[in-house]
């Protein structure tokens, strides 16, 4: 057996977290030979609601549980960490503004990123899920000047599996069936699902669809399948969202299937035109533990056009927090 790793997951006691941290611990994200330590961040009034989930996990028996740790203290929450979860976030509240909400959640990343930076590993591999994920990525990254920016990331495996569905059913095949599917730009309503380069069983994707399906139907099913969902449950994606967590680490962790492309909201090196630095989702692949994005993927007018407006929202995003990046 593997000496055992420490995983870092804020937002513990949250939704996410209580599918998120049950599948960890039983192997599925690092493999069923990778024994783990989980280090759980939640604030001061959650850690009662923090203990009953450790509890919790105490009553699974899970043999890869290595150890648990349960604190209000980001310097203890990221000791020593291999890998981080940033789950926690502050929701938009009554009356809040969407540059309220910006700044709100500066405040609670750019000091996990300090906390990051003084006492995880410096190999750490970081995703963050709480939103505004990217900029908040961003303003993480930004503020552990030690660490490589490429460890840190943010989630769109969720909109990727999203429209990977949504095509599967479409073309009445399965999702084993769809390869080379791209979702660019920020994890939000402006991000673009591309299918131009996509394969449903062998075929070009475009081919068995109409463009009127793709643009009025497709697009905006994905973009908005997070609001449909609140609209149809009552509450937000939650464990939907664990799994994309989960497929996005161990495809970073252990390799991403071969043939195909996996999105990730990575640190941008200028390809494809978008500006270096930002955290901006592209195709990618992940092998030995890093990932790369995939180049020479040809794009057209309307493509440019969609990568081009939600690369504009990251840049206001980020504008809007400006004052707090070191
Ligand atoms: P919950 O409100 O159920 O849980 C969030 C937890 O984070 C709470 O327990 C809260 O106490 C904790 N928290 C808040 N501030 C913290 C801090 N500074 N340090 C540590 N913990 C803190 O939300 P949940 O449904 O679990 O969603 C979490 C985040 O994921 C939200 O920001 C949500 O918008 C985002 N999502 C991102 C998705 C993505 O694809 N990137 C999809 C799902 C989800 O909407």
């Amino acid at each position: 057996m593997k000496s055992p790793v420490r995983v870092a997951i804020t937002g513990a006691a949250g939704q996410i977290s209580y599918s998120l941290l049950f599948r960890i611990a039983a192997g599925e994200m690092l493999g069923p030979d990778q024994p783990v330590i989980l280090q759980m961040l939640e604030i001061t009034p959650a850690l009662g609601a923090l203990k009953g989930v450790a509890m919790e996990l105490d009553d699974c028996a899970f043999p890869l549980l290595a150890g648990m740790v349960c604190t209000d203290d980001a310097n203890v929450a990221f000791k020593d960490a291999d890998y981080a979860l940033l789950v926690g976030a502050r929701p938009r509240g009554p009356g809040m503004e969407r540059k309220d909400l910006l700044e709100a959640n500066a405040a609670i990343f750019s000091a996990q990123g300090k906390a990051i930076n003084d006492n995880a590993s410096k190999d750490i591999k970081v995703l963050v899920v709480g939103n505004p994920a990217n900029t908040n990525a961003l303003i993480a990254q930004r503020n552990a000047p030690d660490i490589d920016p490429r460890q840190f990331t943010a989630m769109t495996r969720l909109d990727h599996n999203r429209a990977m569905t949504q095509l599967a059913q479409k073309t009445d095949k399965t999702i084993n069936d769809v390869k080379n599917l791209v979702i660019w730009g920020n994890h939000s309503s402006t991000q673009y699902p591309d299918i131009h380069h996509t394969t449903v069983d062998g075929t070009d994707a475009m081919s068995l669809i109409d463009q009127a399906w793709y643009e009025n139907d497709f697009i905006p099913t994905v973009q908005q399948r997070g609001a449909a969902i609140i609209d149809a449950r009552g509450a937000s994606s939650a464990a939907s969202a664990a799994n994309a967590a989960i497929f996005h680490m161990r495809d970073w962790a252990l390799g991403s299937a071969e043939g195909d492309w996996v999105s990730m909201g990575v640190y941008s090196d200028g390809s494809y035109g978008i500006e270096k630095g930002l955290i901006y989702s592209f195709p990618c692949v992940c092998k030995d533990g890093d990932w790369s994005i995939v180049q020479g993927v040809e794009l057209n007018e309307f493509s440019t056009g969609k990568m081009k407006a939600t690369e504009e929202e990251l840049q206001q995003e980020r504008d809007a927090v400006s004052h707090l990046l070191p």
